[in-house]
């Protein structure tokens, strides 16, 4: 076959089995999308006091759960293991070792959701003894059904698997390609699951040690500092879990839709190693305001925070100066001018570069929240909705709808049904969150908490600020009226876009960097070095504050012995029998004597 001939084929004609599994996770992840959106729309009219007429306030936290893990767990989840498989298999060009294991992991992922939103959803019907009001936060005390937390465990196993299977992959191509480098796209998911194994080890232990048991009642009560500290180890470097594969798309795939080339392969390495090593190390910066950390931990938490800004400032230069490479490629000039030359009319362009000027506005929020004494002020209010609906909501789930545009006709070999019906959708989805996001933060400067059903307090005005509390409210609600309507767009277009006939001719290769990665330095891909260094930080930023915490209030909360409940009767019977036992050994004694 001519050169020519296999550059025009597509994803599925060259791995159509791979491209049966990256369809069924995008396929999940848009299931998720639907129903987090459909709770989505509920709260912002329910907690805005727009529309209270379809769940009561009750239900809220019920909503909310749902809302928090089919968004911020599982569409990201299921479009990163879609996207992943994609782009190990594409940049390696190679099968995977086995497709039986890849099916094992995607069901093992799509059971355990399935078992956790089944808990979660059960809340809304009373007949139902079963529910899991937790937040997608999940730490004690609050507590869900067992199902809950099982579903979560064969979730996390199911993405261990995941990222088994691609390691295994790229092992078995080293050894066919002894003396290549690890390919960008492979290399960028290879250090972001070698993260993920770090960060959710602790989610895992926390699940499985304490709060599984507990909600099987084995365990009488847990340790609620610990859990929480527990799951913020987790918690902060999952919200990477969710940006890597944007930025994956973002240096990889923006170039090439500009019409430009990746500006550099070594920055980017760096920037993946980067999130390697620092993304762990801060999870106490969610933990300013708990008081059972000393404030020297939560400062070294924070100074690592800050060094983390440095990959995503790296990422806002490379990212640009490709885009700008593109432009010019296509005759833009002048210091600004050159913007206009950029194709502003593909739905995968606009949405993916919508999506990075957002995560601008989104990092400048988390800078304000990564300093500990102005945390102090937004914490807890809906300044930090506001904030991680530019991140996650708005950097990952646009960049995710955007790409989508891109990939599925190379997955398919079906165009895209409405391209401009694509575009208006990223654009609202822009302006919606625009909105919604601008007037969550005033509302948080305000003082207005987050996760409340009904924030207005009856005889308390909010102190005015840029616009009433009222004024506000109904921003917000707009706002999240436009991202329904946007996610409608884009679920709708995609099942018309399955109606498509197939086509030929929808490829579309992907340059190379402009400096490749033979100009990175040989170190980059020791991936072993970067794991033993993000190892030794991890330890470092926890091993004190973990030990603190148990050593003040045990592993099961203060004044609990460290034995399972159901042990307790054997103890107490133990302990009630012994000094009868003492006093007739006695006697027995006395007697002999
Ligand atoms: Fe965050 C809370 C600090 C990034 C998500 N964050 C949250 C929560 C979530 C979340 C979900 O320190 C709430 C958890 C909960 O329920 O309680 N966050 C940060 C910092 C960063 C940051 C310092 N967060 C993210 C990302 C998320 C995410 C990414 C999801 C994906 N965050 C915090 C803190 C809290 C917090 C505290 C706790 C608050 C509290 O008190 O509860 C940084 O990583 C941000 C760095 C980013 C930048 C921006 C660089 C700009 C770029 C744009 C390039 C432009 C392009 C387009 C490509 C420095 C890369 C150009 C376009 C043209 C037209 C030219
Ligand atoms: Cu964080």
């Amino acid at each position: 076959m001519s050169e020519a001939i296999e550059g025009d084929r597509t994803f599925v004609d060259k791995f159509p089995e791979e491209a049966r599994v990256v369809r069924a996770a995008l396929l999940g992840s848009f299931l998720a999308l639907t129903l987090g959106a459909i709770f989505g729309i509920i709260q912002t009219l329910h907690r805005t006091g727009i529309f209270r007429g379809i769940i009561s306030s009750t239900d809220y936290y019920t909503s909310l759960t749902a809302h928090g893990v089919f968004l911020a767990l599982s569409f990201t989840t299921f479009f990163l293991v879609g996207l992943f498989t994609w782009a190990v298999v594409r940049s390696l060009d190679r099968s995977l070792i086995d497709i039986r294991i890849t099916w094992t992991w995607y069901g093992l992922m799509a059971a355990g959701m399935t078992m956790t939103g089944v808990s979660i959803l059960a809340g809304f019907v009373d007949s139902i003894d079963m529910s899991a009001d937790v937040l997608f936060t999940f730490y004690a005390p609050l507590q869900a059904h067992p199902m809950f937390y099982a579903g979560l465990a064969v979730f996390i196993v199911g993405s261990w698997i995941a990222g088994a299977d691609w390691f295994r992959t790229w092992l078995a191509w080293k050894r066919e390609h002894p003396d290549e480098r690890i390919p960008l796209q492979t290399f960028m998911v290879l250090t972001t699951m070698a993260m993920w194994y770090i960060a959710s080890s602790a989610v895992a232990a926390s699940v499985l040690i304490f709060l599984l048991p507990w909600s099987l009642g084995l365990i009488d009560q847990v340790n609620p500092t610990l859990t929480r500290t527990l799951f913020w180890f987790f918690g902060h470097p999952v919200v990477y879990f969710w940006l890597m594969p944007a930025y994956l798309l973002w240096y990889t795939v923006l170039p090439k839709v500009a019409g430009g080339r990746l500006f550099s392969d070594p920055l980017a390495r760096v920037v993946f190693v980067l999130f390697l090593l620092l993304s762990t190390p801060v999870g106490i910066h969610h933990q300013y305001l708990d008081p059972g950390i000393a404030e020297g931990f939560k400062f070294i938490s924070m100074t690592n925070t800050m060094f983390l800004l440095l990959p995503s400032l790296l990422t806002a230069f490379t990212v640009v100066a490709s885009v700008e490479y593109g432009a010019r490629q296509r005759g833009g000039s002048g210091l600004l001018g050159w913007l206009t030359d950029l194709p502003w009319r593909k739905p995968e362009f606009t949405g993916m570069m919508l999506a990075g000027l957002m995560f601008a506005a989104g990092g400048f929020s988390g800078m304000v929240n990564a300093g500990m004494n102005i945390n102090y002020m937004i914490h807890n209010t809906i300044w930090v909705p506001g904030h991680f609906h530019l991140t996650v909501g708005t950097a990952v789930a646009l960049t995710f709808m955007a790409a989508t545009y891109w990939l599925w006709p190379q997955i398919t070999n079906k165009p895209i049904y409405s391209r401009a019906i694509g575009l208006f959708q990223v654009v609202l989805w822009f302006i919606g969150m625009a909105l919604m996001s601008n007037a969550m933060h005033a509302q948080g400067i305000m003082g207005v908490p987050r996760r409340t059903a009904e924030p207005e307090y009856s005889g308390f005005d909010y102190p005015a600020m840029f616009g009433g509390f009222e004024e506000l409210n109904i921003q917000i609600a707009i706002g999240g009226t436009l991202l329904f309507v946007s996610t409608v767009l884009f679920i709708g277009n995609l099942v018309l876009t399955m109606g498509n006939p197939k086509v030929s001719g929808l490829a579309e290769p992907l340059p190379p960097a402009l400096s490749g990665p033979d100009d990175a330095p040989l170190a980059l891909d020791n991936l072993r070095l970067w794991v033993g260094i993000a190892v030794t930080l991890v330890v470092l930023a926890y091993a004190l504050p973990l030990a603190a915490i148990i050593n003040r209030g045990g592993l099961l909360g203060p004044g609990v012995g460290t034995y399972p409940v159901w042990l307790a009767p054997a103890f107490d019977a133990f302990a009630n029998s012994a000094p009868p036992l003492i006093d007739a050994v006695g006697e027995a004694v006395e007697v002999v004597r």
